[in-house]
């Protein structure tokens, strides 16, 4: 089924010839391409794909033949840096350094108690980081502030799968994606996001015309060009369509009764909360044709096999968690999941993000535990040789709740791991003032927006300098072999770790130190051992295994060394109240639900639907703000561009910023291509020159967020708000209101 051919991608630098290729993975996008890295003289001359590798068979994505790049770039950060008096940073060794962060972070400890430092770390490091940063975090620091710019990326894939399914782990995977007759991709552009994915696609689609392509998305995407169905809904309005969509599956009989009766509780609750739902309804609330919803819902109703994609037009959005329910909700009342060629294929976006997610480095406890079963917090407590009572548990907070306790003195120190918060976080102004005012920590290879306002610089080996694993968006472990030395100065973010907790005397309750490894493998043995028995059991996996087999996905034990391409295909779900994740949450309102009310649905092996109540947007356009502001990304950059906008092949296809405009909102506004528009919104303003054309419906707007500040007032998350999706805590990203200005 899968119709692709070999086809090695291949970038080495003019006149190299390489002395060995060393197996990694690429480390931009969470799907999880094997690549080898081309060494020369220890130095990074390179990179090809891996023919063998199923995930890509050899294919790169443009920006992946270009990231070794970076790594030879000659600004890097060569040794740590610290704030003097005068306010400037200044070299330091790694001993001053180290020795400042651990005198500031136990003065936080003392004054603060351990809610007075955060870990902020990240979704593009590796698995053994972040099992590290939850030891610490847990049985160290005693905090409640581990979080990461993963709240920003999938947090919604966490909170929706617990919903549903009672556990994390993404039901289906890419191989699934071969087998679809119908995909919809769901609030995602893989043309532009996940290219080699897309290409999968694509390849099959031109072979054979499958599978039927719905793509869900407000602007006309080159992934939505490609569609069969192309759903451009007002921004914002997600939820109301898949309402529509389950009434018209439930109204038409386009349901598998059995299913529902054997593998699922509460179908009746929804089923009563879909009826004042109607096709008029829909398509007045999201602007859509009343005849395209009905295609849609006879496509989704009708088809065998049905693979459901959603990424950040779902996730960052008011409705996120409850619009991906719904879409869980779509495939449970089908009989869809488990299935070959079938599941809800909710996606990460960076690299690692679901690892940080899986081993408990993100707010999550290790290997999918309950934190409010005091059978996992014991089992952790073993594992770890603590002591239970030493073993901090409660709610955690995010990123944005971090933001509230900064301004209001409760956090004190905040160390910043590979993520650059200060393009990346919305409503930056007031993420700015926030973090001038705590002892700020930044684990970065380079000088960024959020450097400008640290206190202390750590300089990291970067990607092909160190081991690890990461997790893609599918369960697929893979491994990253070390190519070269890093430079002289630099230490990996694993090696920083460890000498901070060993600095701060962190034990276990034998007086031993907390963290007993000193080697990313040696780390990932003991992360396996806390795996056993749990969702993501990872036992049968050794490094050598994943490096000779080119990764291999969770959960992989001894009993089942080849891991499983797809999850509850005996339709039995990690449900029971002793074993599941979470006992949940109110979906509307967000509330931890009690260990009584979750024992009062006794799923007990069954997969829940759950009510999805459309609340609608939390800001919409009004008179003073007329348009939608809708961000995201271009197949060109990654992020806030420390590493694209270093590669020239990239930079010189997208050098600068941009608004995009509908021509005839254009036209109204006296706006040409080019001209320099001013946007404003409640929070913030910028100024960009104008794209105009068709991509972009009327009345609503697209700016990139690659672009950071260095250059004037370019980032739109200026403009973004900080409003949170009530369970996953994602924020609103993808919505604001704002208005158009041309300048001059
Ligand atoms: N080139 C490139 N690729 C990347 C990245 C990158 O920076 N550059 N980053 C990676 C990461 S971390 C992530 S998270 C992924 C993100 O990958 P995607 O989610 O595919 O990318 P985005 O551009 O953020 O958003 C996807 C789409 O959501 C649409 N959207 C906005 N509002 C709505 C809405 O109300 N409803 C619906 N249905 N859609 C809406 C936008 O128009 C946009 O086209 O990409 C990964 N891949
Ligand atoms: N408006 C708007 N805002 C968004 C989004 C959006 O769609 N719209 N998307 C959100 C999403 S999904 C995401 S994922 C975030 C991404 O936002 P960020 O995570 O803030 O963006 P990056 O540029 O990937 O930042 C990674 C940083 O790590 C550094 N780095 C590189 N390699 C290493 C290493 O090996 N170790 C360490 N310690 N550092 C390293 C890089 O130089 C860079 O500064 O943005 C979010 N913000
Ligand atoms: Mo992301």
């Amino acid at each position: 089924m899968d119709r692709r051919d070999i086809r090695q991608d291949q970038v080495t630098a003019e006149g190299a010839d390489v002395d060995k290729w060393v197996h990694s993975t690429c480390n931009l996008c969470s799907v999880g391409c094997g690549t080898d890295i081309a060494v020369k003289d220890d130095k990074i001359v390179g990179i090809r794909g891996i023919n063998e590798h199923s995930i890509n068979k050899g294919r790169l994505d443009p920006k992946a033949k270009y990231q070794w790049i970076p790594n030879n770039s000659e600004d890097r950060v060569l040794t740590p840096l610290i704030r003097n008096s005068a306010g400037e940073l200044e070299p330091a060794s790694w001993d001053e350094a180290m020795e400042l962060v651990v005198r500031k972070s136990k003065q936080a400890l003392k004054e603060k108690g351990g809610d007075g430092v955060s870990i902020y770390s990240t979704g593009q490091g590796f698995l053994e980081d972040y099992y590290t940063i939850g030891k610490i975090g847990r049985a160290g620091l005693k905090t409640h502030l581990l979080d990461a710019n993963t709240r920003l990326c999938t947090a919604t894939t966490e909170w929706c799968l617990i919903e549903s399914f009672g556990s994390d782990g993404v039901p289906a995977s890419f191989d699934d994606v071969d087998k679809a007759d119908t995909i919809m991709l769901f609030g995602h552009n893989p043309a532009e996001t996940g290219t080699v994915l897309w290409d999968r696609i694509l390849t099959r689609k031109k072979a054979t015309g499958k599978p039927y392509l719905i793509v869900v998305d407000p602007r006309k995407t080159p992934t939505a060009e490609e569609a069969d169905l192309h759903l451009d809904l007002k921004p914002g309005t997600n939820l109301a369509l898949l309402n529509c969509i389950q009434e018209q599956l439930i109204e038409h009989n386009w349901i598998d009764p059995d299913f529902i009766q054997n593998h699922t509780i509460q179908f009746d609750s929804l089923q009563k909360e879909l009826e004042n739902w109607s096709i008029d309804k829909a398509s007045s609330i999201t602007g859509l044709p009343a005849d395209k919803i009905n295609l849609a819902a006879e496509k989704l109703g009708k088809t065998n096999t049905l693979v459901s994609t959603t990424l950040q037009g779902a996730f960052q959005s008011s409705d996120a968690t409850a619009s991906c329910v719904a879409i869980n909700n779509i495939h449970l009342m089908r009989g869809l999941i488990g299935k070959e060629g079938c599941g809800p294929l909710h996606m990460a976006g960076q690299p690692s993000s679901s690892a940080n997610r899986t081993v408990g480095g993100v707010g999550t406890y290790p290997a999918n535990r309950n934190p409010n079963n005091p059978t996992h917090i014991k089992e952790i407590a073993e594992l770890w040789n603590v002591r239970e009572e030493d073993l901090e548990i409660g709610p955690n907070k995010d990123i944005i709740k971090q933001i509230e306790l900064i301004e209001k003195g409760q956090i004190q120190f905040f160390w910043n791991i590979h993520t650059n918060p200060l393009v990346s976080l919305p409503n930056k102004g007031r993420a700015r003032k926030a973090l001038e005012k705590v002892f700020l920590v930044v684990q970065d290879p380079f000088l960024t927006e959020t450097s400008e306002v640290a206190d202390v610089i750590l300089p990291p080996a970067m990607w092909g300098e160190k081991e690890g694993t990461m997790e893609n968006a599918d369960r697929t472990i893979n491994l990253l072999r070390k190519a070269v030395e890093p430079p002289e100065g630099v230490k990996s973010d694993f090696e920083i770790l460890v000498d901070y907790a060993n600095r701060m005397g962190f034990q276990d309750k034998e007086g031993n130190p907390l963290i007993g490894y000193n080697t990313p493998e040696e780390a990932f043995e003991e992360w396996k051992r806390v795996s056993e028995g749990r969702p993501s059991d990872m036992t049968g996996m050794t490094y050598e295994r994943l490096e000779k087999e080119n990764g291999i996905r969770w959960p992989c034990t001894k009993e089942n060394p080849e891991g499983k391409t797809r999850l509850y295909e005996d339709f039995h779900f990690p449900t029971e109240t002793e074993y599941c994740q979470s006992f949940g949450k109110n979906t509307f309102t967000g509330r931890p639900l009690s260990k009584e009310e979750f024992k009062e649905m006794d799923p007990d092996g069954k997969a829940m639907f759950q009510v999805t109540r459309y609340g609608g947007p939390s800001e919409a356009p009004q008179s003073e703000y007329p348009f939608w502001l809708n961000t995201g990304r271009l197949v060109w950059h990654w992020h806030t561009r420390t590493k694209t906008g270093r590669m020239p092949e990239m930079e010189e296809k997208a050098p600068q910023v941009f608004v995009e405009i509908n021509e005839e909102d254009a036209r109204h506004l006296s706006i040409r291509e080019g001209d320099q528009v001013r946007i404003v919104s409640p929070r913030g303003k910028v100024e960009v020159p104008a794209k105009v054309g068709n991509k972009m419906n009327k009345g609503e707007v697209f700016v990139p967020f690659h672009y950071g500040n260095f250059e004037g007032e370019q980032t739109p998350n200026e403009m973004t708000m900080d409003e949170v999706d009530p369970l996953s805590h994602q924020p609103v990203l993808k919505h604001a209101s704002c208005r158009l200005e041309k300048v001059g």
